[in-house]
């Protein structure tokens, strides 16, 4: 499936209709129709044609929640370009390395970006494409051709781009459609970043797949939250734990008011904890539809929506998903017994860019090894259990601990260092630092360098200063033996 034909369905069938609601970035609620989206991306299309984009080339788009966000991922599916959305939170390590990695054509801005390369400041552009032709741009293109390239942190310490195809996104975007029943009657509120799949995929996706109207937030804010609500009426909304955490400090009366109009509220990114899905229910009346997904295969695995959602699980295969259990043997593990997912379908990535090897390591006789570990219970419900790798998931953001310590081991007096989680009430799990160096060791000094190269999230919240790590007899550093700390 061509991503711009499925979108047609909406941008040009339903042009007169109101489809976008977002702030500008000076901060006006603006309502914009089918119409105008598809006028905005055909235009934006034409100026990035006349800059040089061109059919495979790539795309850096470093931009917050907006209205040319939407124009330029648009724009990308009508020439064949390839997308690479890169987290507003990145610095320059960060996203230097993403630009180098993905060589592209330009790169799009609102402000300053944290690295060098062909920097397109977005306005200039929005200049240049509101003097050009706003007839449809189409170029014609098989599922399999590449639509987006999302990074995601590798263990290795840098990020891999994840090859996404319009197949991928269109089998995400319709299993969603259909099995959570939206329609173009559904209102969404999305607050979360449109940077990653979750807003991306599932968000954005599911909205230009079926016309609904959405309401783009810039971000999620706390104190903003119920007037949102309460304004729009939505009856969807999406979010990390995170959020549903921060939704619980909510009055009672404000929660059933606000939210009223909801009929679904969906979370994923990170574990809900079990806790947070009982607690929303009896405050909000509402039980949270669980689903897990991961950047290279976007939503695998969803709680019904008809049907019993179950706290604790992340549900059952969405259509077309087939998932396998295996054992430390590579065998197939029986209901109930834990193991790592598999995961086989149409939508699984092609691999990593240009990273053959990696892309080989990750798949198994064309099983997509997740690095998630978990079980199934006999009636088909899966619950995940950790992860084969030390990933850290803090407010829905991952982060890799060997890439933090790589910088904290580049930093004066930095002799061995170890990054860990530690639990957080409401981002789930925090990093921290456990660093061997001089007794005179400034915490406060190590932080700032932190803050200063890598994204905030991944600002270890202490630096714990010990006399050696406790290592295995291979050397490998036993993170479950680290002195734990308190939330
Ligand atoms: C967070 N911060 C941001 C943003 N989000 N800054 C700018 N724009 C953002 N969108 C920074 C803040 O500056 C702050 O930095 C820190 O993060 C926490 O912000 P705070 O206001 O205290 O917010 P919070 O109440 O803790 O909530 C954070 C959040 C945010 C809104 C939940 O973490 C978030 O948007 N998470 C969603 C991430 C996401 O979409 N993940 C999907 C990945 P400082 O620490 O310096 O104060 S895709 C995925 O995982 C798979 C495929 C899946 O299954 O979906
Ligand atoms: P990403 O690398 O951003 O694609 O994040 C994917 C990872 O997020 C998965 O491999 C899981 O470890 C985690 N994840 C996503 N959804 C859930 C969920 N509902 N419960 C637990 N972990 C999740």
């Amino acid at each position: 499936m061509n991503l711009a034909q499925l979108f047609a369905l909406s941008l040009e069938g339903r042009a007169a209709q109101p489809g976008l609601e977002h702030y500008t970035p000076e901060g006006r609620l603006e309502t914009l129709t089918f119409g105008e989206i598809d006028a905005g991306a055909n235009r934006m299309a034409r100026a990035l044609t006349a800059r040089g984009l061109t059919r495979g080339g790539r795309l850096c788009v470093y931009l917050a929640n907006r209205a040319e966000f939407i124009h330029l991922y648009i724009a990308c599916q009508k020439l064949g370009a390839i997308f690479v959305p890169i987290n507003i939170l990145y610095r320059e390590r960060e996203a230097g390395h993403i630009v180098r990695d993905a060589e592209p054509t330009g790169i799009v801005t609102a402000g300053d970006f944290p690295g060098e390369g062909p920097i397109w400041p977005v306005d200039a552009l929005s200049a240049e494409a509101s003097v050009l032709a706003a007839e449809r741009v189409y170029t014609p293109l098989e599922g399999s051709a590449p639509a987006a390239l999302v990074y995601t942190s590798g263990t290795t310490g840098v990020s891999k781009g994840a090859l996404l195809t319009h197949d991928n996104w269109a089998v995400n975007a319709t299993n969603l459609i259909t099995c959570w029943g939206i329609t173009a009657a559904d209102r969404l509120l999305l607050p979360l970043p449109l940077f990653h799949v979750h807003g991306l995929g599932n968000g954005i996706h599911t909205w230009l797949a079926s016309g609904f109207r959405l309401r783009l937030l810039e971000r999620f804010e706390h104190q903003r939250a119920a007037a949102e609500f309460k304004a729009f009426q939505p009856t969807m909304f999406f979010g990390v734990p995170t959020i549903y955490v921060r939704l619980l400090d909510w009055p009672d009366e404000v929660a059933r008011q606000a939210t009223a109009s909801v009929r679904l509220f969906v979370s994923g990114s990170a574990p809900l904890a079990a806790q947070v899905l009982e607690d929303f229910r009896a405050r909000f009346g509402h039980t949270i539809l669980e689903r897990y997904g991961m950047t290279e295969t976007l939503m695998n695995i969803a709680n019904p929506y008809r049907g019993e959602r179950r706290a604790g699980t992340v549900g059952q295969p969405l259509p077309g998903v087939r998932v396998e259990i295996r054992d430390a043997q590579g065998n197939a593990a029986p209901p109930g017994t834990a193991g790592e997912l598999y995961l086989k379908g149409p939508n699984v990535f092609e691999g990593y860019w240009r990273r053959p090897e990696a892309t080989r390591e990750a798949f198994d006789n064309g099983w997509f090894r997740t690095g998630d570990i978990g079980f199934c219970s006999e009636d088909g419900y899966y619950t995940l259990q950790g992860r084969r790798s030390d990933l850290i998931i803090s407010g829905g953001f991952n982060i890799y601990p060997r890439e933090i310590e790589e910088f904290l081991l580049e930093q004066p007096g930095v002799a061995e260092v170890a990054v860990a989680a530690a639990p957080d009430r409401v981002r789930g799990e925090v990093p921290v630092a456990y660093v061997v160096g001089p007794s005179d060791l400034n915490a406060a000094d190590l932080e700032q360098r932190c803050r200063a190269a890598l994204a905030s999230f991944k600002v270890p919240r202490a630096f714990i200063q010990v006399d050696q790590l406790p290592r295995n007899a291979l050397g490998k550093v036993q993170k479950h033996l680290l002195p734990p700390v308190q939330s």
